[in-house]
Formats: structure tokens, C-alpha cells, sequence
């Protein structure tokens, strides 16, 4: 395999700045010709190589065609031996299959439709270019095609031209004056309806806003519209940023790999982050659609006015557009409960990578496939280095070097140094040491002590350490600069302000370590030694002191610190910090889950949790405790997030355990939390009444009365198991006909019951939604997820379900890529879930590697598990590796999980 290593960067010899492309249009055999203008850089060499793989019809230079000896082609690339040492026109004809086409990637067809996916390296698939982020092009593309069977034919930019050809044909010319790579470009075809509207920007300029949706699903699109315009208006506000195009075009597609992608002027969207009605899509639903839509949006100028130098910066825009779309969703609504789902995602998805073979820096030094680097690390580490930007500078010093960052660079691929030179010369920092958040994988670990002096002073010890990961052991790597946010909460668990001595603060000149000679109610400190004592003295004294820590989690990182049960149950009732007070509730859920596994391993009964059950007991309720935070505090920690850095692990005993606590808790806290889902409910209707809509619609209000609802029900349903069953499926019409929220809330909590009536209601589910694919989605995801002892008997007799198809991935990610975070399944001890993952990503490797290597990542644990599932796990692994047929994308995957 080839690996390609940041090392190896080297500028552009060519430059393609201009580009004039024209498409015929064909199911089967659609022609692509591209004139490129070429201009040599100084030292060029003679030679020229192009990416692409498609085949080549006509190959000229300055108007005179090439014979086959002035070329070569290999699998990947075409070689021109001889090129001018001026500017030059290339002339290239290639021909390609969409209909062929089930990798999603390049140009495929969809429905009858014709759509494109071009990043990282689909552009290549269709034509012969310098496929590369750092080849910014002016891009003008005449499509041509059969005008009854494509009536809409769309491309990045503004409209130039169009009109219509003889023999039903038809053609439209799209301009985009703005410079940009080749993975921003797309293409869409086909028999589509929008919904249109415009937006004004702060400086008057008209956008015109158009929706393409399959006809059946354009009622679906008005959240995402509206979405979109808050977007336009909010990276006006924050940001200070404009769209720039006349038209902004949105358009949604069944059969796509990722969320969505954001080509200039023409995002293209998977369908479930654009559609949305209360009748088919969840709250969340709805507020996945509003953050995707932002995110894409929230490209056009980080990502595309200022591009990525190689792939390798990748989290140069997606790490800092993902932190743009979380302060997006959080200055809309309940900012303090997004952020705890964004530290929740973290750890159950990156903290499990960071800990596994898959472990790469958020700047990874190589790669094999990069379509495999659009991972956790890239996406939602990377926005964590830049919420510690804005954690180290404040919103003003953030927004000075924003502002600089778009000075120097607008309309240039850049690095990732690029940007921290931007923030520290902005704010006159020195933030050399903050680029190792870049190269050192892992998750660090902090080790804190605390100590009340007889003085009155309260000493804080930190100790980091860094892990060994694949690419670099642990005493290679040096100590970090590290934000802890920190307060001091009394005995009586009253917030105290405090001074920092000078002698020891570190000093990180123009950092916002706030606490000096004057009190402060909280600070951050700044770690950048492997160890160091600070120094905090309380304005009043006190007792005893219990140190928050890390406040609104303000690096990604392990924090150890020896709490007392007492201590955290002190945290969770007065912190004022959201983020630290459900975070002592989850350290109080890892210790209970930690003892209920070791009293399974001892045969002895699991203690209870006495002081998890009365803190929670408190909190629920506490009618000043916003509900949608309650709800969060009802959710106990993943298993994934409970094994990292485990060695050992028997995933079934963990279930056991966690559901044992779940058990406890829906004993003892039965009453309060019918009094919360009762009122909650309550609240809900009285807001519908007083709103006077009709059916139950999406609000972050509402939203979060019924997060509580389900939180509740979720635990409520275990109480009594039968009865439950029973009652919801005597109401279950009423019950779920108020919209997809109480729909998909009632049948998750009834999901794991063993009685056939669970049975029947989702087969009622799907018949009822048998003409929504996303709904559909649900039903494979319920069946998937159950812990019946029948699922995956279910699950196999789902794959022939007539709504299913392996060819679609969010029917491979419902189905599949749900059963694979099924414990108790998944690593079934007969080794029948590792076996039947592996044999579908054998199946789906054959037309659709992306996806493939997606489901491969499942096996990622290998070398933690106990020697058992290991043994079951490597075989599984082993027999894929000897396929000659398995793709780069599973390929890579596969090896680096065998080591
Ligand atoms: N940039 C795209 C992701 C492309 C993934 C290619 N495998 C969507 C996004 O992050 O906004
Ligand atoms: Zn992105």
C-alpha cells in the first residue's frame, strides 16, 4: 500500500488556475471534456502528471492532439512527457459510467438523478487533473442533457447561461468566479422541485435560496430553510462574514456516504439533514438539520474562501467549522446543554479512538486512504483545539485573530500553523508549545491533588502524562499547554472567589489567566509543565474546599481527581458550572457501574448507589433545573466510554453492570421520575395550548419537556416491564400520533421487551412509514439496538426487508453500523456478531469501500478484549485481510487494528 506522509508536501510545479468543463449527460456513458489552463512555476520539470482513472477519449496540447507516446497512464495517474515551459491549453475528453458507480464517489447516479461527491479525491474519477486542495481554479461548467429526462441541471456559482439544443436537449452554464479546489465542485441532474426564498445580507445584497428535493419530499424542507437563514444571519453577528454568490443552492439526496458537503454555492445534503417534519423526524432530528445546515454554510469561509494546503490540514476547516456550528447551536438555544452533548460525543467516539490502533493526531502525518481521516479526531478533537483558542483568548482575542486569519488568507490553502500564527500574532501570545495539540495523539491525563493549608491557601497539584499511541510512545512526547477552567466551592458548597499569588501563576503573556492580585469567582489556570502547583487563595475562608475542575470542559482531556461521593454529590447540587455539575454525576455513574462489575466478577450483589440516588433524587426535582439538563442527567455513560483505557475487556459483564445500575435507579427513583415525565408532559401541552399549534411541533422548548419525558419513560419502562408493554400497547395510536418524538421515545423504551407485542408495534411502525425512507431508517436502527435475546435473528431477517438495501448507507448505518454498538451482541462469546459485521463488510467492500471501512472501525477494541473474544475477533479480521479483493479504504483499517 502507499502511504502518503505530510513530510512529503512539495508546491505545485503546474498550476491549473482556470478550468472550462462540459458535461454530457448519460445514464450509462456521460463525456466530460476540460480545458485546462496550465502554468508552469518556476523550476517546473518537463513532465506533468494529472490524477484520474477514467477513460480517456481525446487528449490535446495547445490545440494538437497527442499521440499515445507523448503520454503514459497508470491505474491512478496520466503522465504528459513533454509540457511547455509556458502557459499552456490541455484539451481532455474522458468518458464515464454513473449508473456503474456504487461508490458514491465522482459522479453517480441516484433515484434517476445524477449527483456528484468529489472531496476529498472523487474530481479525479471524471477527468484527468492536479486533484489537490492547494489547485485553486476558476471554475465554468456547461452541462448538457436530455431535457425531459434532467430538467434541473445545476453547478457551483451563478447562472450564465442556458437554453435548449435540438433532439429534447437542453444546457445550462454555470460561472463560479470565486478561485477554489476541485473538491468543491459539483454537479446535480435530474427531475427535482425546489422551494425558494431569499435572504438579504447586513450589506444589502440579495441571495436567492433554492431547496432540490424529490418532488414527494418538498414539504419537508422548511425547518432546514429556516435553519439556514439564522445561519446566513448568525455568521453575520459573530463573525463578521457575508455570503458571497448570488444564489445559494441546497440539495438533497437519498444514497450519500456523509452528512453532507459544502461545494461552493452548491451544498449537497444527505436527505436526513435536510427534511424534517414533526410527523417523521425527532427532536433531535430537527436539531441535527439546523447544526448540518449551519456547518456546511458556516464552509463557504472556512474551508473555501480559506482552503486546506493538503489533506493532511483537513481539521483546519473541519475542526474549526464543527466549533463554529456548536457556538452556532448554542447561541440559538440551551447553549449549556449542547455543550454536555458535545462533550458526550467526545469521549463515546474520539476518547474510544484516541485509545484505539485507529489513534492519529488531530494533524494526522500520513495516511493511506484519507477518505478514513474524516474522523472523530479531524472533526470534534479538532474543534476542541479551537475552543481552547478561545478558552486561552476570550470571544475578542478569538475574533482578532479570526479576523487576521481571513486578512492574510483569503482565497489561499493554508496549514493549520497558518491559523495558530493567525490567533497568537493577532493577540501578541506565544502559542509555540499549543502546536503539539496538532501532532501528539492520545488523550492526555491529569492527575490532580488538592490541599487546604493551615494559611488558608488551597494548593492544586497537576500531573499530566501522555499515552503511547501507534505512531509515537509516550516519553517521545512533551507536555502540552493545557486551559483548566477552575473554581472553589466551600463546605456549604457557596462558590468562593480567590487571588493567584504572582509567584504562581504561569505566565502565557496575553492568555486569559484571569485570576491575578485581584479576587476572581473563577479562572483558567494554564498547564504547560509536565507538573505544577498553583497556588489559589480564598477571599473568605472556609472549612473545606471542593476544587471544580476543568469547567465547562475546557480541554479534551482525563481529569483524576479523588472526590469523595460527598464531594461530587456538593458538585452536582451548586456547581454553577452545567458542564461540572453533570459531570460529578457522571463520575458517581462510573463508580457505581465500576463496583456493580466487580461484584458480577465476584458473584456478590451490586451495592446500591446511595449517594448517585439521593443526589439524582434532588436534581430531578428540582423544579429550577432546566428539564433538557435533567434529561442529560438521566443518560449514563457509554460502554465505550467506560472501556477506554481498559485492558481485558469483557463487553458483556460491562452491559451487565450498567444495566444493573439502570435496574437500581428505576427502583429506587420510580416515583420521582413519574412526577418529572408527568410533568414534563404537563408543561408540554400547556405550551402547545398557549401556542395554539395544532400538532406538536419543534421547539427547544417543548424539545426539552420531552427529552425529560423519554429520559424518565426510558427508566420508568423497567419498573415493571409487563405492565408497561401492555399499557402502551392498548394507547400506543394515541400515545404516538402526537409526532415522531413520542413516537420513536415510547417504542425505544418498549424496544428490549420480550414480549411479542413489542414485536407487533414495530411491524405496525413499519408498515406506517413504508414510503419514508428516513423513518425506515428508525425501524432497522430499533430492531438493531434491541437487547432481545432475538436480535440478531431480527437483524438478518431485516437485510430482506423490501425497504431495506445495502446499497444505501443510512440503511447500512441503521441496520449494520447499529448492531455493531450493541454490545452484548456484537461481541456475542460465540463470536456470531463479529462474524456477521465482518461478512457484510465483505459484501459491501465489493461496490462500496467508504462504507465498508466505516463498519470495520467496529472491530477497533481487538487487542483490549479478553483473550476469548479476541481470539473470535481476529480470526474474523485475519480471513478479511487474506481477501485480494478488499479495498485500500478496509484494508487500512483492518491492518492497523492487527498491528
Ligand atoms: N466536508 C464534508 C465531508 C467529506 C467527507 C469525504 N469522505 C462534509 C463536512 O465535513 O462538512
Ligand atoms: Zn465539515
Amino acid at each position: 500500500q502507499t502511504v502518503k506522509h505530510l513530510t512529503d508536501y512539495r508546491p505545485l510545479a503546474h498550476r491549473i488556475p482556470q478550468v472550462k468543463l462540459t458535461f454530457t449527460l448519460s445514464p450509462t456513458a456521460t463525456t466530460v471534456e476540460a480545458e485546462l489552463h496550465v502554468i508552469p512555476q518556476p523550476n517546473a520539470p518537463q513532465s506533468l502528471t494529472l490524477d484520474g482513472n477514467a477513460t480517456l477519449l481525446a487528449l490535446s496540447l495547445n490545440g494538437e492532439r497527442q499521440p499515445e507516446t507523448a503520454y503514459t497512464q497508470t491505474a491512478e495517474n496520466l503522465t504528459l512527457h513533454r509540457v511547455p515551459a509556458e502557459p499552456f491549453v490541455l484539451h481532455i475528453t474522458t468518458q464515464i459510467n454513473p449508473e456503474a458507480n456504487q461508490t458514491l464517489n465522482g459522479l453517480y447516479a441516484s433515484g434517476g438523478n445524477l449527483y456528484t461527491q468529489c472531496e476529498p479525491e472523487g474530481f479525479r474519477t471524471m477527468t484527468y487533473y492536479l486533484d489537490r486542495p492547494d489547485n485553486m481554479a476558476v471554475f465554468t461548467t456547461k452541462i448538457i442533457a436530455d431535457a425531459a429526462q434532467y430538467p434541473v441541471l445545476l453547478s457551483n456559482g451563478n447562472l450564465v447561461d442556458s437554453g435548449s439544443l435540438k433532439n429534447g436537449q437542453h444546457y445550462a452554464v454555470w460561472h463560479d468566479p470565486f478561485a477554489k479546489p476541485s473538491y468543491l465542485f459539483a454537479l446535480v441532474a435530474g427531475d427535482l422541485a425546489v422551494n425558494r426564498s431569499s435572504f438579504t445580507t447586513q450589506s444589502g445584497r440579495e441571495v436567492a435560496i433554492q431547496f432540490y428535493t424529490r418532488a414527494e419530499d418538498a414539504g419537508k424542507v422548511a425547518h432546514a430553510m429556516q435553519s439556514l437563514k439564522h445561519a446566513m444571519r448568525w455568521d453575520e453577528t459573530r463573525f463578521g462574514l457575508e455570503y458571497d454568490l448570488d444564489v445559494f443552492m441546497v440539495v438533497a439526496v437519498g444514497d450519500f456516504n456523509m452528512g453532507a458537503m459544502e461545494n461552493k454555492g452548491l451544498n449537497i445534503f444527505n436527505t436526513k439533514y435536510v427534511l424534517a417534519d414533526a410527523h417523521t423526524a425527532t427532536d433531535a432530528d430537527f436539531e441535527g438539520v439546523e447544526s448540518v445546515i449551519g456547518h456546511e454554510y458556516f464552509h463557504n469561509w472556512t474551508g473555501n474562501r480559506v482552503t486546506c494546503r493538503d489533506w493532511f490540514q483537513l481539521s483546519l476547516k473541519e475542526g474549526l467549522t464543527v466549533f463554529r456550528d456548536q457556538e452556532f447551536s448554542g447561541d440559538r438555544a440551551s447553549r449549556a446543554v449542547r455543550r454536555i452533548e458535545n462533550v458526550q460525543t467526545l469521549r463515546q467516539f474520539q476518547f474510544a479512538e484516541d485509545a484505539s490502533p485507529m489513534a492519529h493526531p488531530v494533524r494526522p502525518a500520513s495516511y493511506v486512504e484519507m477518505n478514513n481521516f474524516y474522523t472523530a479526531t479531524v472533526y470534534e478533537k479538532g474543534a476542541e483545539v479551537v475552543r481552547m483558542y478561545h478558552t486561552l483568548l476570550g470571544e475578542a482575542g478569538f475574533q482578532r485573530g479570526m479576523k487576521l486569519y481571513f486578512e492574510r488568507h483569503d482565497g489561499q490553502a493554508v496549514t493549520c500553523d497558518d491559523f495558530r500564527a493567525a490567533m497568537a500574532d493577532a493577540n501578541g501570545v506565544d502559542l509555540d508549545q499549543f502546536a503539539l495539540w496538532y501532532s501528539q495523539a492520545g488523550t492526555p491525563t491529569l492527575d490532580v491533588s488538592g490541599s487546604l493549608k493551615a494559611n488558608g491557601d488551597y494548593v492544586l497539584h497537576i500531573k499530566q502524562t501522555l499515552p503511547d499511541t501507534p505512531d509515537m510512545p509516550a516519553h517521545a512526547k512533551q507536555p502540552m499547554m493545557i486551559p483548566v477552567k477552575t473554581a472553589l466551592f466551600n463546605e456549604h458548597g457557596e462558590q468562593v472567589a480567590f487571588r493567584q499569588p504572582e509567584s504562581s501563576q504561569t505566565n502565557v503573556s496575553g492568555c486569559l489567566n484571569t485570576a491575578g492580585t485581584q479576587g476572581q469567582p473563577e479562572t483558567v489556570l494554564i498547564l504547560t509543565q509536565a507538573e505544577q502547583t498553583f497556588v489559589l487563595q480564598p477571599e473568605t475562608p472556609a472549612q473545606s474546599i471542593t476544587p471544580s475542575l476543568l469547567r465547562g470542559f475546557s480541554a479534551p482531556v482525563h481529569l483524576n481527581f479523588d472526590y469523595t461521593d460527598a464531594q461530587l454529590a456538593l458538585l452536582l447540587a451548586h456547581d454553577t458550572d452545567p458542564y461540572a455539575r453533570w459531570e460529578a454525576a457522571q463520575t458517581l455513574y462510573r463508580r457505581a457501574i465500576a463496583a456493580n462489575e466487580a461484584a458480577l466478577a465476584h458473584g456478590t450483589p451490586p451495592a446500591q448507589p446511595v449517594a448517585l440516588i439521593n443526589a439524582l433524587r434532588q436534581a430531578i426535582s428540582d423544579a429550577a433545573l432546566d428539564p433538557a439538563f435533567k434529561a442529560l442527567l438521566l443518560k449514563v455513560p457509554a460502554e465505550s466510554e467506560l472501556w477506554s483505557e481498559r485492558e481485558h475487556i469483557n463487553p458483556v459483564q460491562t452491559t451487565a453492570a450498567r444495566e444493573a445500575l439502570l435496574d437500581a435507579l428505576a427502583h429506587s427513583l420510580h416515583g420521582e421520575l413519574l412526577a418529572a415525565a408527568l410533568n414534563a408532559r404537563e408543561a408540554e401541552q400547556a405550551d402547545k395550548r398557549g401556542k395554539q399549534i395544532a400538532v406538536y411541533e419543534y421547539t427547544p422548548e417543548d424539545a426539552a419537556q420531552r427529552a425529560l419525558q423519554y429520559a424518565s419513560f426510558n427508566l420508568i419502562c423497567r419498573y415493571d416491564e409487563q405492565a408497561t408493554i401492555e399499557q402502551v400497547f392498548e394507547h400506543y395510536d394515541e400515545m404516538a400520533r402526537k409526532n415522531m418524538t413520542h413516537e420513536w421515545g415510547i417504542l425505544s423504551a418498549i424496544n428490549h421487551n420480550p414480549d411479542d407485542k413489542r414485536n407487533q408495534l414495530l411491524a405496525r411502525f413499519a408498515a406506517k412509514f413504508a414510503d419514508q425512507p428516513l423513518v425506515m431508517d428508525k425501524y432497522f436502527s430499533l430492531i438493531a439496538s434491541s437487547r432481545r435475546s432475538d436480535t440478531l435473528a431480527q437483524v438478518q431477517a431485516a437485510l430482506h426487508h423490501p425497504q431495506f438495501a445495502l446499497t444505501n448507507p443510512n440503511k447500512v448505518r441503521a441496520l449494520i453500523g447499529t448492531f455493531a454498538r450493541n454490545t452484548p451482541y456484537f461481541h456475542a462469546a460465540d463470536g456470531s456478531g463479529y462474524a456477521f459485521v465482518a461478512q457484510k463488510i465483505c459484501e459491501i467492500n465489493a461496490f462500496n469501500p467508504q462504507i465498508a471501512a466505516g463498519l470495520a472501525r467496529a472491530f477497533n477494541l481487538l487487542k483490549r478484549l479478553e483473550p476469548h473474544r479476541q481470539n473470535l475477533m481476529r480470526n474474523e479480521l485475519t480471513k478479511l485481510a487474506a481477501m485480494e479483493s478488499l479495498s485500500k479504504d478496509v484494508r487500512e483499517i483492518v491492518e492497523k487494528i492487527l498491528g
